[in-house]
């Protein structure tokens, strides 16, 4: 039997709003399929190099790589424990460099794969101690990684030919470093010291962290109970209640006895890692030139509790000459004024 013309058009119509219900099925499925993550990453390409549809194309990138990304675990799964330290071999920055990868301009870090549990600056009071510097970058880096710590290093170098003046670079490198990032913890490490075990964790407390509690030069014990000097750990709230660290220590030594007593005066207690797992080498050096033992240092001690407030944070005041960005850190160049000023 022949068809009428008018019913072969029906049939053509009728195809056609199958054809349509069977393609927005289609299309709906692959976008909840999408959606609960069964089509997660990239779609295949499609053959010959041709781009597939486009509905294919956009759907599974909607989903942020970020919902997946848990915390990190603590303690971080990467450690590997006691460390080979020496510095006989001169260190290579280029090879550093290489090695350490992931670290980006200005030597910041961000683990790829968790959520980092602290922001951690790390801040290095710094003149003329490149060679130091370099051992620093070439042992830090990798175990700053493996301890899984969103980090950024921050090289608080002092312009000029005045006397050194370690608690006002540290000062300095809290307020510079907060300009960049929201840190919530500070690290203040001088160049010379490595830790000798990373389980010894570069990050902040409930209370202010000693780290560098069993060094190689005191023998590896603690020079005495009320020590804090070398490398210590403030969250931003522990270094804003004491106000900062000291202004007018120029000079070598009690500006670790004056922060130990603002600590103290502001009812915190020290947390420190046990003498295991907080040994740290430090690299052998001569006195400074312009880093004289300061013969004041006693006397201000004995004063901290009514300085404190007075001297610190809020009274700091100081000079940008020059931000560097290194690969491996930034160095900024400050003119912090003179002892008269
Ligand atoms: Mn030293």
């Amino acid at each position: 039997m022949k068809e009428l013309p008018g019913a072969s058009l029906q049939k053509a119509c009728r195809l056609l709003v199958v054809f349509c219900v069977l393609h927005l099925s289609a299309v709906l499925f692959y976008y909840l399929a999408g959606n609960k993550g069964i089509l997660q990453g990239n779609p295949e390409p499609s053959p010959r190099g041709m781009a597939g549809p486009l509905w294919r194309e956009t759907t599974p990138t909607l989903i942020p790589d970020r919902v997946s990304k848990e915390p990190c675990p603590d303690p971080s799964p990467l450690l590997v424990g006691p460390l080979h330290i020496e510095f006989s071999q001169p260190v290579s920055i280029k090879k550093v460099e290489e090695e350490n990868s992931d670290v980006t301009l200005g030597g910041r870090y961000t683990p790829k794969d968790c959520i980092a549990l602290q922001k951690v600056a790390i801040i290095i009071p710094f003149r003329n101690r490149d060679e130091h510097l370099k051992y620093w970058l070439n042992y830090l880096h990798p175990i700053l990684q493996r301890q899984q710590l969103d980090y950024g290093i921050y090289v608080i170098n002092q312009g000029g030919e005045e006397t050194f003046n370690r608690a006002k670079l540290l000062n300095i490198g809290f307020v510079e470093a907060l300009k960049e990032y929201d840190y919530n913890c500070f690290v203040f490490s001088d160049v010379d010291l490595i830790p000798m075990d990373d389980r010894n964790t570069y990050k902040c407390y409930d209370q202010p962290r000693h780290l560098s509690v069993s060094m190689d030069k005191f023998g590896f014990r603690l020079p005495y109970n009320q020590y804090f000097g070398g490398v210590s750990a403030l969250s931003k709230e522990q270094f804003e209640k004491i106000n900062g660290f000291p202004n007018n220590y120029w000079g070598w030594g009690g500006e670790d006895d004056d922060i130990y007593n603002r600590l103290v005066f502001k009812g915190m207690g020290i947390s420190r890692p046990d003498a295991t797992i907080g040994k740290c080498r430090m690299i052998h050096h001569s006195r400074d030139n312009k880093n004289e033992p300061n013969p004041q240092r006693f006397n201000k001690i004995a004063h901290t509790k009514e300085t404190m407030n007075s001297d610190g944070l809020n009274t700091l005041h100081y000079k940008v000459l020059d931000t560097e960005r290194f690969r491996l850190y930034t160095k900024i160049t400050v003119d912090v004024g003179s002892p008269k000023s």
